[in-house]
Protein backbone atom coordinates (compact mmCIF):
# COMPACT_ATOMS: atom_id res chain seq x y z
CA UNK A 1 0.00 0.00 0.00
CA UNK A 2 1.23 3.65 -1.18
CA UNK A 3 2.05 5.41 2.32
CA UNK A 4 0.52 8.90 2.34
CA UNK A 5 3.06 11.95 2.40
CA UNK A 6 2.76 15.23 3.93
CA UNK A 7 3.12 16.94 0.16
CA UNK A 8 0.77 13.85 -1.20
CA UNK A 9 -2.17 15.10 1.37
CA UNK A 10 -1.56 18.45 1.19
CA UNK A 11 -1.96 18.26 -2.87
CA UNK A 12 -4.67 16.08 -2.50
CA UNK A 13 -6.50 18.73 0.01
CA UNK A 14 -5.44 21.41 -2.84
CA UNK A 15 -7.43 19.57 -5.72
CA UNK A 16 -10.18 18.88 -3.47
CA UNK A 17 -11.31 21.65 -1.10
CA UNK A 18 -9.21 24.65 -2.56
CA UNK A 19 -6.44 24.97 0.00
CA UNK A 20 -4.33 27.33 -1.89
CA UNK A 21 -0.84 26.45 -3.87
CA UNK A 22 0.93 29.29 -1.83
CA UNK A 23 -0.86 27.86 1.71
CA UNK A 24 0.26 24.35 0.51
CA UNK A 25 3.81 25.34 0.14
CA UNK A 26 4.18 27.55 3.17
CA UNK A 27 2.93 24.30 5.14
CA UNK A 28 5.61 22.41 3.45
CA UNK A 29 7.93 24.54 4.31
CA UNK A 30 7.44 24.83 7.85
CA UNK A 31 6.81 21.25 7.87
CA UNK A 32 10.41 21.07 6.80
CA UNK A 33 12.03 23.54 9.09
CA UNK A 34 10.83 21.04 11.56
CA UNK A 35 12.13 18.06 10.63
CA UNK A 36 15.79 20.23 10.79
CA UNK A 37 14.75 21.49 14.41
CA UNK A 38 13.66 18.00 15.30
CA UNK A 39 17.56 16.57 13.79
CA UNK A 40 18.93 19.63 16.36
CA UNK A 41 17.30 18.57 19.08
CA UNK A 42 17.86 14.78 18.65
CA UNK A 43 21.52 15.41 18.65
CA UNK A 44 21.56 16.76 22.51
CA UNK A 45 24.91 17.27 24.33
CA UNK A 46 26.38 15.86 20.81
CA UNK A 47 25.56 18.66 19.05
CA UNK A 48 26.50 21.61 22.20
CA UNK A 49 23.18 22.70 21.76
CA UNK A 50 21.50 22.36 25.31
CA UNK A 51 21.73 25.13 28.08
CA UNK A 52 21.19 28.91 28.16
CA UNK A 53 22.09 31.91 26.32
CA UNK A 54 22.84 34.63 28.01
CA UNK A 55 19.94 36.47 26.93
CA UNK A 56 16.59 36.89 27.86
CA UNK A 57 13.21 37.05 25.58
CA UNK A 58 10.73 40.09 25.23
CA UNK A 59 8.92 37.60 28.38
CA UNK A 60 12.13 38.00 30.66
CA UNK A 61 12.71 34.29 30.37
CA UNK A 62 16.38 33.21 29.97
CA UNK A 63 16.50 31.85 26.31
CA UNK A 64 17.71 28.14 25.96
CA UNK A 65 20.50 27.67 22.91
CA UNK A 66 17.82 25.53 21.55
CA UNK A 67 14.95 28.30 21.61
CA UNK A 68 17.43 30.51 19.86
CA UNK A 69 18.73 28.32 16.80
CA UNK A 70 14.94 26.82 16.65
CA UNK A 71 13.21 30.80 15.89
CA UNK A 72 16.39 30.80 13.49
CA UNK A 73 15.56 27.94 11.67
CA UNK A 74 11.72 28.37 11.53
CA UNK A 75 12.77 32.62 10.15
CA UNK A 76 15.13 31.67 7.62
CA UNK A 77 13.20 28.47 6.15
CA UNK A 78 10.17 31.19 5.43
CA UNK A 79 11.12 34.20 4.74
CA UNK A 80 12.39 33.70 1.26
CA UNK A 81 9.35 31.68 -0.63
CA UNK A 82 7.06 34.73 -1.18
CA UNK A 83 3.84 33.34 0.84
CA UNK A 84 4.35 35.47 3.78
CA UNK A 85 4.07 39.37 4.82
CA UNK A 86 5.82 38.57 8.36
CA UNK A 87 6.42 36.28 10.99
CA UNK A 88 5.73 36.92 14.96
CA UNK A 89 7.69 34.52 17.20
CA UNK A 90 7.85 33.83 21.12
CA UNK A 91 11.48 34.59 21.31
CA UNK A 92 11.07 38.39 18.85
CA UNK A 93 9.47 41.45 20.47
CA UNK A 94 7.98 42.98 17.48
CA UNK A 95 7.64 41.30 13.90
CA UNK A 96 10.29 39.86 11.82
CA UNK A 97 10.03 41.55 8.61
CA UNK A 98 10.18 39.72 5.30
CA UNK A 99 13.66 40.94 4.02
CA UNK A 100 13.08 43.66 0.88
CA UNK A 101 15.05 41.21 -2.00
CA UNK A 102 12.33 38.42 -1.29
CA UNK A 103 8.96 38.47 -2.47
CA UNK A 104 5.75 38.96 -0.04
CA UNK A 105 2.62 36.95 0.16
CA UNK A 106 -0.57 36.65 1.83
CA UNK A 107 0.13 34.87 4.76
CA UNK A 108 1.19 35.87 8.54
CA UNK A 109 2.97 33.25 10.45
CA UNK A 110 2.93 32.88 14.42
CA UNK A 111 5.17 30.80 16.09
CA UNK A 112 6.58 29.38 19.34
CA UNK A 113 9.53 27.94 18.18
CA UNK A 114 10.62 25.37 20.67
CA UNK A 115 7.58 25.33 23.29
CA UNK A 116 9.31 23.13 27.11
CA UNK A 117 12.08 24.16 26.65
CA UNK A 118 12.48 24.13 30.27
CA UNK A 119 12.37 20.36 29.30
CA UNK A 120 15.54 20.13 26.81
CA UNK A 121 18.22 19.08 29.13
CA UNK A 122 15.86 16.54 30.83
CA UNK A 123 15.52 15.13 27.60
CA UNK A 124 11.69 14.94 27.69
CA UNK A 125 9.22 15.90 24.78
CA UNK A 126 9.76 19.74 23.77
CA UNK A 127 7.31 20.91 20.06
CA UNK A 128 7.16 23.80 17.35
CA UNK A 129 3.44 25.24 17.79
CA UNK A 130 2.40 27.42 15.04
CA UNK A 131 -0.83 29.49 13.47
CA UNK A 132 -1.58 31.10 10.21
CA UNK A 133 -3.53 33.86 9.76
CA UNK A 134 -4.46 36.00 6.43
CA UNK A 135 -2.60 39.09 6.48
CA UNK A 136 -5.54 41.59 6.11
CA UNK A 137 -6.37 43.75 3.61
CA UNK A 138 -3.75 44.42 0.96
CA UNK A 139 -1.02 44.84 3.78
CA UNK A 140 1.66 42.28 2.19
CA UNK A 141 1.47 44.72 -1.10
CA UNK A 142 2.69 48.04 1.27
CA UNK A 143 5.94 49.31 1.60
CA UNK A 144 6.08 50.35 4.90
CA UNK A 145 7.39 47.75 7.71
CA UNK A 146 4.52 45.50 9.18
CA UNK A 147 3.25 46.75 13.19
CA UNK A 148 2.01 44.56 15.57
CA UNK A 149 -1.79 45.39 14.43
CA UNK A 150 -1.52 42.75 11.45
CA UNK A 151 -1.38 40.04 13.84
CA UNK A 152 -3.95 41.22 16.07
CA UNK A 153 -6.98 38.43 14.98
CA UNK A 154 -8.85 36.79 16.97
CA UNK A 155 -8.20 32.76 16.38
CA UNK A 156 -11.46 31.94 14.51
CA UNK A 157 -9.36 33.67 11.35
CA UNK A 158 -6.58 31.65 11.61
CA UNK A 159 -6.72 29.35 8.48
CA UNK A 160 -4.55 26.42 9.62
CA UNK A 161 -2.45 25.82 12.66
CA UNK A 162 -0.48 22.80 13.78
CA UNK A 163 2.31 21.83 16.26
CA UNK A 164 5.53 19.41 15.89
CA UNK A 165 6.12 17.15 18.81
CA UNK A 166 9.88 16.30 19.71
CA UNK A 167 9.11 12.90 21.27
CA UNK A 168 10.46 9.19 21.21
CA UNK A 169 8.49 9.75 17.55
CA UNK A 170 8.62 13.16 15.79
CA UNK A 171 5.39 14.10 14.78
CA UNK A 172 3.56 16.73 12.89
CA UNK A 173 -0.32 17.54 13.83
CA UNK A 174 -1.85 19.52 11.71
CA UNK A 175 -5.35 21.25 10.94
CA UNK A 176 -6.58 23.63 7.70
CA UNK A 177 -9.71 24.23 9.29
CA UNK A 178 -11.61 20.41 8.08
CA UNK A 179 -10.28 17.72 10.99
CA UNK A 180 -6.59 17.23 12.27
CA UNK A 181 -4.70 14.52 10.82
CA UNK A 182 -1.54 13.47 12.59
CA UNK A 183 1.67 12.94 10.52
CA UNK A 184 4.74 10.65 12.07
CA UNK A 185 8.29 11.67 10.62
CA UNK A 186 10.35 8.42 8.53
CA UNK A 187 13.86 9.60 9.24
CA UNK A 188 14.85 6.93 6.34
CA UNK A 189 12.46 8.71 3.93
CA UNK A 190 13.06 12.08 5.25
CA UNK A 191 9.27 12.62 5.02
CA UNK A 192 6.12 13.24 7.02
CA UNK A 193 3.50 9.87 6.50
CA UNK A 194 0.13 10.44 7.40
CA UNK A 195 -0.70 8.12 10.41
CA UNK A 196 -3.30 9.56 12.09
CA UNK A 197 -6.30 10.43 9.99
CA UNK A 198 -9.10 12.53 11.47
CA UNK A 199 -8.24 12.57 15.29
CA UNK A 200 -11.28 12.37 17.64
CA UNK A 201 -10.38 13.57 21.52
CA UNK A 202 -12.99 11.79 23.31
CA UNK A 203 -16.34 13.52 24.35
CA UNK A 204 -15.61 12.44 28.38
CA UNK A 205 -12.32 11.90 30.35
CA UNK A 206 -11.26 11.02 33.55
CA UNK A 207 -7.46 12.55 33.24
CA UNK A 208 -6.51 15.84 33.75
CA UNK A 209 -3.43 18.31 33.39
CA UNK A 210 -2.85 20.82 35.86
CA UNK A 211 1.03 22.33 37.67
CA UNK A 212 -0.46 21.52 41.26
CA UNK A 213 2.07 23.06 42.77
CA UNK A 214 0.54 26.78 41.70
CA UNK A 215 -2.82 25.31 43.79
CA UNK A 216 -2.72 27.90 46.48
CA UNK A 217 -2.36 30.65 43.74
CA UNK A 218 -5.56 29.89 42.20
CA UNK A 219 -8.77 31.71 41.89
CA UNK A 220 -11.83 29.64 43.62
CA UNK A 221 -13.83 28.23 40.72
CA UNK A 222 -10.29 26.50 39.80
CA UNK A 223 -9.70 25.53 43.66
CA UNK A 224 -13.27 24.15 43.74
CA UNK A 225 -13.00 22.25 40.72
CA UNK A 226 -9.41 20.39 41.36
CA UNK A 227 -10.59 19.46 44.58
CA UNK A 228 -13.67 18.06 43.19
CA UNK A 229 -11.49 16.09 40.55
CA UNK A 230 -9.41 14.87 43.76
CA UNK A 231 -12.05 14.19 45.60
CA UNK A 232 -12.68 11.35 43.34
CA UNK A 233 -15.50 8.42 43.18
CA UNK A 234 -16.67 9.67 46.99
CA UNK A 235 -16.77 13.30 45.73
CA UNK A 236 -19.75 14.89 43.35
CA UNK A 237 -18.59 14.34 40.63
CA UNK A 238 -18.71 10.14 41.23
CA UNK A 239 -15.51 9.14 39.55
CA UNK A 240 -11.80 8.67 39.77
CA UNK A 241 -9.23 10.85 37.88
CA UNK A 242 -5.49 10.34 37.28
CA UNK A 243 -3.08 13.15 37.00
CA UNK A 244 -0.22 14.11 34.10
CA UNK A 245 1.72 17.15 33.81
CA UNK A 246 4.37 16.92 31.53
CA UNK A 247 5.41 21.12 31.47
CA UNK A 248 5.27 20.90 28.21
CA UNK A 249 2.05 21.86 26.47
CA UNK A 250 2.40 20.09 23.40
CA UNK A 251 3.31 16.54 25.20
CA UNK A 252 0.49 16.81 27.41
CA UNK A 253 -1.92 18.62 23.78
CA UNK A 254 -0.44 15.51 22.45
CA UNK A 255 -1.69 13.14 24.97
CA UNK A 256 -4.77 14.94 25.09
CA UNK A 257 -5.44 14.04 21.44
CA UNK A 258 -4.64 10.64 21.60
CA UNK A 259 -6.43 9.67 24.84
CA UNK A 260 -8.83 12.48 26.07
CA UNK A 261 -8.22 14.39 28.91
CA UNK A 262 -8.13 18.20 30.44
CA UNK A 263 -5.12 20.29 30.27
CA UNK A 264 -5.66 23.51 32.49
CA UNK A 265 -2.84 26.48 33.09
CA UNK A 266 -5.44 28.96 34.87
CA UNK A 267 -4.66 32.58 35.77
CA UNK A 268 -3.48 32.46 39.58
CA UNK A 269 -2.10 35.39 41.96
CA UNK A 270 1.51 35.40 41.81
CA UNK A 271 1.51 37.59 38.63
CA UNK A 272 -1.71 38.87 38.92
CA UNK A 273 -1.46 41.26 36.18
CA UNK A 274 -0.43 38.67 33.90
CA UNK A 275 -3.76 36.40 33.10
CA UNK A 276 -1.97 33.56 33.13
CA UNK A 277 1.29 31.89 31.62
CA UNK A 278 0.24 30.57 28.16
CA UNK A 279 0.62 33.37 25.21
CA UNK A 280 -2.92 33.51 22.82
CA UNK A 281 -1.18 34.54 19.50
CA UNK A 282 1.46 31.28 19.33
CA UNK A 283 0.16 28.58 21.88
CA UNK A 284 -3.40 29.03 22.86
CA UNK A 285 -4.99 30.15 19.26
CA UNK A 286 -3.40 27.13 17.53
CA UNK A 287 -3.70 24.91 20.03
CA UNK A 288 -7.50 25.59 20.80
CA UNK A 289 -8.02 25.38 17.02
CA UNK A 290 -6.53 21.77 16.87
CA UNK A 291 -8.33 20.72 19.57
CA UNK A 292 -11.72 22.39 18.74
CA UNK A 293 -10.97 20.38 15.57
CA UNK A 294 -10.96 17.57 16.77
CA UNK A 295 -14.06 17.57 18.71
CA UNK A 296 -12.39 19.04 22.12
CA UNK A 297 -13.33 22.48 23.23
CA UNK A 298 -10.90 25.27 24.89
CA UNK A 299 -12.12 28.47 27.00
CA UNK A 300 -10.03 30.78 29.15
CA UNK A 301 -12.85 30.07 31.67
CA UNK A 302 -15.49 32.33 30.58
CA UNK A 303 -15.64 32.12 26.56
CA UNK A 304 -14.03 30.39 23.66
CA UNK A 305 -10.63 30.67 23.26
CA UNK A 306 -10.56 31.27 19.59
CA UNK A 307 -13.30 34.21 20.53
CA UNK A 308 -10.29 36.41 22.07
CA UNK A 309 -9.95 39.69 20.70
CA UNK A 310 -6.03 39.94 20.69
CA UNK A 311 -4.89 43.24 22.20
CA UNK A 312 -1.08 42.88 22.36
CA UNK A 313 1.04 40.56 20.28
CA UNK A 314 2.39 38.42 23.60
CA UNK A 315 -0.27 38.54 25.71
CA UNK A 316 -1.06 35.58 28.03
CA UNK A 317 -4.66 33.53 28.63
CA UNK A 318 -5.83 31.26 30.42
CA UNK A 319 -6.44 28.09 29.21
CA UNK A 320 -8.74 24.91 29.79
CA UNK A 321 -8.80 22.77 26.72
CA UNK A 322 -9.70 19.26 25.88
CA UNK A 323 -12.57 16.79 26.27
CA UNK A 324 -15.68 18.85 26.23
CA UNK A 325 -17.60 17.46 29.25
CA UNK A 326 -14.65 18.52 31.64
CA UNK A 327 -13.99 21.71 29.73
CA UNK A 328 -17.97 22.86 29.88
CA UNK A 329 -17.62 21.65 33.60
CA UNK A 330 -15.07 24.14 34.83
CA UNK A 331 -16.17 26.44 32.65
CA UNK A 332 -19.63 26.80 34.03
CA UNK A 333 -18.08 26.64 37.47
CA UNK A 334 -16.16 30.73 36.62
CA UNK A 335 -19.84 31.67 35.49
CA UNK A 336 -20.78 30.79 39.19
P1 LIG B 1 7.68 28.11 27.27
O1 LIG B 1 6.98 28.57 26.02
O2 LIG B 1 8.55 29.18 27.87
O3 LIG B 1 8.37 26.80 27.11
O4 LIG B 1 6.53 27.94 28.40
C1 LIG B 1 5.36 27.23 28.11
C2 LIG B 1 5.33 25.94 28.86
C3 LIG B 1 4.24 25.01 28.39
O5 LIG B 1 4.74 24.15 27.40
C4 LIG B 1 3.87 24.27 29.64
O6 LIG B 1 2.53 23.83 29.64
C5 LIG B 1 4.11 25.28 30.72
O7 LIG B 1 5.06 26.20 30.22
C6 LIG B 1 4.66 24.67 31.98
O8 LIG B 1 4.74 25.65 32.95
P2 LIG B 1 5.21 25.32 34.45
O9 LIG B 1 6.68 25.15 34.41
O10 LIG B 1 4.77 26.55 35.21
O11 LIG B 1 4.50 24.09 34.91
MG1 LIG C 1 5.84 28.17 24.76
Amino acid sequence: MSRVTLSRYLIEQTRSNNTPADLRFLIEVVARACKAISHQVSKGALGGVLGSMETENVQGEVQKKLDVLSNEILLEANEWGGTLAGMASEEMDKPYQIPGRYPKGAYLLLFDPLDGSSNIDVNVSVGTIFSVLRCPGNCFSQNDSLGDEAFLQPGTKQVAAGYAIYGPQTMLMLTLGDGVMGFTLDRELGSFVLTHDNIRVPHSTAEFAINMSNQRHWDEPVKRYVSELLAGEEGPLGKNYNMRWIASMVADVHRILTRGGLFMYPWDAREPEKPGKLRLMYEANPMSFIIEQAGGAATDGKQRILEVEPTSLHQRVPVFLGSPEEVERVTGYHKG
